[in-house]
């Protein structure tokens, strides 16, 4: 490495400082210092999450909203202070608009099974893009077969941007639903959901962004937004896995039925009948993951404490660094060109298996993922079964993307 790739250009974010919050990054994997580039699939966590969670279990651990001992009143008022976290970091207009799941898998289900059900009958369509994860596709399917409605995909173009044309063909006055994600994990593409949610407004239908690959790169606003449904899962922001959260406009919220029934969700229950909880405790049955939503917070805190757009300057320049370092080797093809990205790059290299690279580079200590991604569709798309996925996060540097390149030289000389 040269001194003017050591010395970053950058001022905001200081990736060699920030890596030493990240324990697990300071580890050898076959030999090799650990290069983790597979932080789409979940991000590494900080100290400050880790000792959240062990404060947790060693200073307060109990159930919540239902005790009246400190404990009991310390955990649950860790909890709500991470649901007034989240309403500000989406800048949600009330707090019970935020609904805590499991994740954003949870949460487009949540909302197929209930906002769905209600809502869709028989030859309504629903609207999703060609480039959306299994989770934005499967249980809008689920609802489609339920009620004999139909599922309508957006194409998307060569470089992964969605087609519009086809969009607005498609978005007509039986789409009850619009479906699609902020940025997607495979292509990187950030798509223009402002814009979407207006035509889908237009037309009478509600719209859900997957919120899951923008939560920790792009600043989210769902009032300018005007989404009605947002979701993101923690553990692509440096937080926890198994918590996430539901975004939903209240009026929306109010007139939707139960998700699952239980403890929590409930005002009153005799044998003859059950009246619900307001929300958002109408969505949230059963003990919630006290744990790790009171993580969640402090990931919060630790993305607020950096800044979405430094964030977002430092990845970008690692992007745009990979790709012209690997656009060098000789059979590189990115799969994902959009202008608007996050860091994530998907490629193959001509001749090789995409699983033989991951298992090499893996050999170097270099994780990626490898694969359809959970998004066979898109692999459909461009005829082939699947793509090495490099994806970046802040503790990231320029030195392991080096590293990279020069594994991935030594496998095409070997291969070839
Ligand atoms: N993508 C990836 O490697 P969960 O698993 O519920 O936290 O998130 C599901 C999900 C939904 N939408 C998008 C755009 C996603 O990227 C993901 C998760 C991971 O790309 C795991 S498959």
């Amino acid at each position: 490495m040269n001194s003017t790739k050591e010395i970053s250009t950058l001022k905001s974010i200081d990736p060699y400082k920030i890596r030493s919050d990240f324990p697990i990054l300071d580890q050898k994997i076959n030999g090799h210092q650990l290069v983790y580039f597979d932080n789409a699939a979940t991000m590494q966590k900080p100290n400050q999450v880790i000792n959240k969670l062990n404060q947790y279990y060693s200073k307060f651990n109990a159930n919540i909203h239902r005790g009246i001992h400190t404990l009991a009143e310390k955990a649950t008022t860790a909890f709500e202070e991470s649901r007034v976290a989240l309403k500000e970091f989406i800048n949600a207009p009330k707090v019970e608009e935020v609904i805590f799941t499991r994740g954003t898998t949870e949460s487009i289900n949540l909302v197929a099974a209930t906002f769905g059900r209600t809502n869709i009958k028989s030859g309504d369509e629903v609207l999703i893009t060609g480039m959306e994860h299994h989770s934005n596709i499967v249980p809008w399917q689920l609802l489609c077969e339920e009620k004999q409605a139909i599922l309508k995909v957006a194409k998307i173009t060569d470089v992964g941007e969605i087609d519009m044309d086809s969009f607005d063909s498609l978005l007509t006055e039986k789409t009850k639903i619009v479906a699609v994600n902020y940025a997607s994990n495979t292509l990187g593409t950030i798509n223009p959901v402002k814009e979407l949610t207006k035509k889908a407004h237009d037309v009478g239908a509600i719209i859900l962004i997957d919120g899951a690959q923008s939560a920790a790169h792009i600043n989210i606003d769902v009032q300018d937004l005007d989404c009605d449904f947002f979701t993101i899962s923690a553990h692509k922001m440096y937080g926890p896995t198994g918590v996430g959260i539901l975004f939903g406009k209240s009026m929306l919220l109010e007139a939707m039925p139960p998700y699952q029934g239980g403890g929590e969700m409930i005002k009153d229950v005799t044998f003859e009948k059950t009246t619900y909880n307001d929300i958002p405790y109408k969505f949230e049955a059963g003990t919630p993951n006290i744990a790790d939503v009171i993580g969640f917070k402090t990931a919060i805190d630790f993305v607020k404490n950096l800044g979405k757009d430094n964030i977002a300057e430092h990845e970008d320049d690692l992007l745009q660094y990979a790709n012209h370092s690997w656009s060098q080797i000789n059979g590189y093809q990115p799969i994902g060109t959009a202008e608007n990205k996050v860091s994530v790059q998907s490629f193959n290299i001509e001749g090789i298996h995409h699983f033989d690279l991951g298992t090499m580079l893996d050999a170097r200590g270099i994780a990626v993922r490898t694969g359809h991604h959970c998004t066979q569709p898109i692999m459909d798309g461009y005829g082939i079964e699947g793509t090495v996925r490099a994806s970046f996060a802040v503790y990231n540097t320029r030195q392991e993307i080096d590293c990279m390149t020069e594994a991935l030289e030594r496998v095409v000389k070997i291969m070839r």
